[in-house]
């Protein structure tokens, strides 16, 4: 096991990575920003470094800072968390070059899932389905613009190559708007990615994301941990997260799963990853991998008993994966609401000082936050403040103990969306479960007329 670790991140998901080293013997270097010096993390670490100013530009996305935190503090291994530069390939690089284990896949495979035709055409060649689509990058020709959106069928989504996350991508209803959405999806994508390549796909009306979650070790071995259903969400951020997805047949999870893990397995995956899936008619469509740990991970540690943050580290140190897949039984139903501090209609970001934090508790209950009495929520990062985790022995169990500790928490001096959660955990279609990507903004959609009449 390494002796320290280096946590290049902030919040929540620093206080995750703490606490799994923390379990495994490992020290702690905290790095964090000015305005991030009296984080609760950063003091129970074992040590911290000042890396730089608010501004993430200098400080978690600073580099030279990062490896000089690592350099003087003697770590051996630096963990990303999510966000930030855990999907940068040249910084997974340059954490190698300088001598020091990159908590997470290899550069080359970062840079590979990167670049979502890449990404795409490694996941055709090892057998996971994926959405119809371009063989790859659409080409210059108009005239073969048109023929591949002919063989598709309208609706088509352009998106680029160098995207992701729901950034740089055009839905195309008709022919006649087609070149010209392939042309400003081109120069946006040259603008915002440095790279103007972007490929084509059937338009799915009314999918659901659904992700499944594997570890890969460096020997060749791979399991999968399920599914999760992220569909609740808005503005391509996650709301609330549950696994595993309710109403999909689990002789079809196991199957796409095992692909998964096969693909893992082909391409020398390395770590804990996620594929991303739209589902729709019963059929799952690959869309892009996320390389890193995922903001949702504790609802498929709460029905697998996995600690995927323990997992990371301990595959990173070379370890053989010490599960195979018969040992990985899903038990039980999690839910996850992300606690923002925002305003709960209409979704402005909250800073500043909490006077009055107090989390509930009691049988199911995870609490996942940095957050303490008189924190102050700095304005310079996203509003995520934690995470409210509900276990249950069925889904409704699951929900019910989320409505109750949405009911117990407490958090004043700034607005959080927790009204926003309380609403959703009594709402008919999420109980029913299944819901599209699109439900919760067009039920936010509803609500806001509802209110100005
Ligand atoms: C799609 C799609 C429908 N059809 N691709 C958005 C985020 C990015 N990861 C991919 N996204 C989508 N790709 C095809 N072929 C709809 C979306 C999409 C979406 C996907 C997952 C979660 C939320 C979403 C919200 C809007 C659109």
């Amino acid at each position: 096991m390494f002796d320290k670790i280096l946590i290049a991140n902030r919040g929540e998901i620093a206080l995750r990575v703490l606490r799994a080293c923390r379990e495994l013997g490992v020290r702690t270097v905290a790095v964090h920003s000015e305005p991030d010096a009296d984080a609760k993390y950063v003091k129970l670490a074992d040590e911290s470094v000042c890396i730089g100013p608010a501004a993430s530009a200098k400080s978690y996305l600073n580099v030279p800072a990062i490896i000089s935190a690592a350099e003087v503090t003697d770590a051996e291994a630096i963990h990303p968390g999510y966000g930030f530069l855990s999907e940068n390939a040249d910084f997974a690089e340059r954490v190698e070059q300088s001598g020091f284990v990159f908590i997470g896949p290899r550069a080359e495979t970062i840079r590979l899932m990167g670049d979502k035709v890449s990404a795409k055409a490694a996941m055709i060649a090892a057998g996971v389905p994926c959405v119809p689509g371009s063989d790859g990058a659409l080409p210059d020709d108009p005239k073969e613009i048109v023929k591949a959106a002919r063989a598709i069928g309208y609706p088509v989504i352009i998106k680029a190559a160098g995207g992701g996350g729901g950034r740089g991508m055009r839905v195309v209803h008709t022919e006649a708007a087609l070149i010209n959405a392939v042309t400003t999806t081109k120069s946006e994508a040259q603008a915002a990615f440095g790279n103007p390549v972007v490929y084509m796909e059937k338009y799915l009306e009314k999918p659901r994301h659904v992700e499944i979650q594997i570890l890969a070790d460096e020997h060749g071995n791979a399991v999968h941990l399920g599914e999760r259903d992220c569909s609740m969400q808005r503005r391509h951020q996650k709301v609330i997260e549950e696994a595993p997805a309710p109403g999909i047949d689990r002789k079809l999870i196991a199957k796409i799963g095992e692909r998964c893990a096969e693909a893992c397995r082909k391409i020398g995956y390395r770590g804990a990853g996620t594929f991303e899936f739209l589902y729709e008619n019963n059929e799952f469509y690959f869309i892009e991998m996320n390389t890193r740990v995922q903001v949702e991970h504790p609802v498929t540690e709460l029905i697998t008993g996995v600690d995927i943050v323990q997992a990371q580290i301990r595959i990173a140190t070379g370890e053989k994966l010490w599960l195979n897949q018969k040992q990985i039984v899903i038990s039980g139903h999690a839910v996850e609401c992300r606690l923002n501090a925002e305003d709960p209609f209409k979704f402005i970001p909250s800073p500043g000082r909490i006077t009055n934090w107090h989390m509930p508790g009691g049988p199911g209950i995870r609490v996942d936050s940095h957050v303490y009495n008189g924190y102050t929520v700095p304005p310079h990062y996203d509003s995520m403040i934690g995470k409210l985790i509900a276990y249950g022995d069925t889904r409704e169990q699951a929900i019910r103990r989320m409505h109750i500790a949405l009911s117990e928490a407490v958090v004043d001096g700034i607005n959080t969306n927790i009204a926003l959660h309380r609403e959703l955990m009594l709402d008919p279609k999420f109980m029913d479960g299944g819901t599209s990507i699109h439900y919760l903004e067009k039920r936010l959609a509803e609500r806001d007329n509802t209110a100005k009449k």
